[in-house]
C-alpha cells in the first residue's frame, strides 16, 4: 500500500469508526437568584442551574456515561431536582428532590443521539421550569458526521422558555395565566435588535455556511412553530437523531419539552438576514424572534467552541 492509499484508509477509519465511550462528570449547583430577563437589564427572581438561563450546555457522545451531581445551594428556599431527557433511569430514584444544602449523584448512559431537554422536576414542575430551571444536553452520534448528517460550519443552541409576571403563582403558571412573554436563552428578544433597541447580540455566519441550530422548547404548555423568515430549513432532524431526517422544511412544530436540530444555509455570494421565529405570533411578538446575520465579516468565534449559547 502506498502512502497515499494508507492516508486515505486511515482518514476513512477515523471518519467511520465509533468513538470510544467515555465517562463524563457533570456537576451543577442550583442557585435562586435575581437575574436580567431582558436586554434592558430588568431582573426577576429566577431559579437556575449555575446562575444562568439556560443552565450549562452538556455535550457528550452517544455511548458515554454521564456521572452527574446536583448540589442544592444552602441559601435556596426550595427543593430541586434534575430530569435529563437523555437518561433511561427511575423517575422515583434518580430524579427525586434534593433539599437545600444537600447533594445527589446519579449516572446514566447516553444511548440515543440527539438534542435533549433537561429540567427540574420538583413540585410545582410548571413553576420550576418557567422560573428558568432548564438546559440542553447534546448527544453527538457515535458514528460522527456523514452524508446524512454533515459537519456544520457553525452551531448555535437556542432554548425557548416562558416568562410569567412577577408574583404569578404555580396555579397561574400551570393554567397559562399571567403569561408575559418568551425567553430566548433567558431573555426576551435576546438576539433581535430589530424589535428591541437594547439587543446587542445576533447569531452570525458567512454566506453559504451550514448553520446548525440545536433548538429546545422549554415552554410548559405551548408548542413552537419554528420558521426561518426569508429562508428554508435545508435539513431537519427530529429530536436531533440522524435517522430522523427531513429536507427543505419551512416550519417545524416542536412540542413542549422536545428538541429539534435544524440546518439553514444562507445563500452564497450576498449578505442576508433571517429572522428565526416561533411563527405562533403571540410567541414571536412577545420575545420569540432571533436574527441570523450572514455576511463576510461574521465574527469567527460565534457558533464555535464555547460560543454555542451566546450570552
Ligand atoms: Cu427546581
Amino acid at each position: 500500500m502506498n502512502l497515499k492509499k494508507l492516508a486515505a484508509a486511515l482518514a476513512c477509519c477515523a471518519f467511520l469508526s465509533p468513538a470510544l465511550a467515555e465517562t463524563v462528570k457533570v456537576e451543577m449547583t442550583v442557585k435562586e437568584v435575581d437575574i436580567a430577563v431582558d436586554n434592558a437589564g430588568n431582573e426577576r427572581r429566577m431559579w437556575t442551574y449555575e446562575g444562568t438561563i439556560p443552565g450549562p450546555l452538556v455535550r457528550v457522545t452517544q455511548g458515554d456515561v454521564v456521572e452527574f451531581t446536583l448540589h442544592n445551594h444552602p441559601d435556596n428556599g426550595n427543593s430541586h431536582s434534575m430530569d435529563f431527557h437523555a437518561a433511561r433511569v427511575d423517575v422515583l430514584d434518580e430524579f427525586t428532590d434534593v433539599k437545600p444544602g444537600e447533594s445527589k449523584s446519579f449516572s446514566f448512559s447516553a444511548d440515543y443521539p440527539g438534542v435533549f431537554f433537561y429540567h427540574c422536576g420538583s413540585e410545582s414542575m410548571s413553576e420550576h421550569i418557567s422560573r428558568g430551571m432548564y438546559g440542553v444536553i447534546i448527544v453527538d452520534p457515535k458514528e460522527g458526521y456523514s452524508d446524512a448528517y454533515p459537519k456544520p460550519d457553525r452551531e448555535y443552541v437556542l432554548v425557548q422558555g416562558d416568562l410569567f409576571e412577577a408574583g404569578a403563582n404555580a396555579e397561574d403558571i400551570t393554567m397559562g395565566n399571567r403569561w408575559e412573554g418568551v425567553l430566548i436563552n433567558g431573555k426576551v428578544f435576546h438576539y433581535d435588535p430589530v424589535h428591541d433597541p437594547n439587543a446587542s447580540l445576533t447569531l452570525e455566519a458567512k454566506p453559504g455556511e451550514r448553520v446548525r441550530l440545536y433548538y429546545v422548547n422549554a415552554m410548559i404548555n405551548e408548542a413552537a412553530a419554528m420558521h426561518p423568515i426569508a429562508g428554508i430549513w435545508d435539513r431537519v432532524w427530529d429530536n436531533g437523531n440522524p435517522l430522523n431526517l427531513r429536507h427543505g422544511m419551512q416550519t417545524v412544530e416542536v412540542a413542549p419539552a422536545h428538541g429539534m436540530v435544524m440546518d439553514i444555509i444562507p445563500p452564497a455570494g450576498r449578505a442576508t438576514n433571517n429572522a428565526i421565529v416561533d411563527h405562533r405570533m403571540r410567541h414571536a411578538l412577545n420575545g420569540g424572534i432571533t436574527v441570523l446575520m450572514a455576511h463576510d465579516q461574521a465574527d469567527a468565534s460565534k457558533g464555535r467552541g464555547e460560543a454555542l449559547v451566546l450570552r
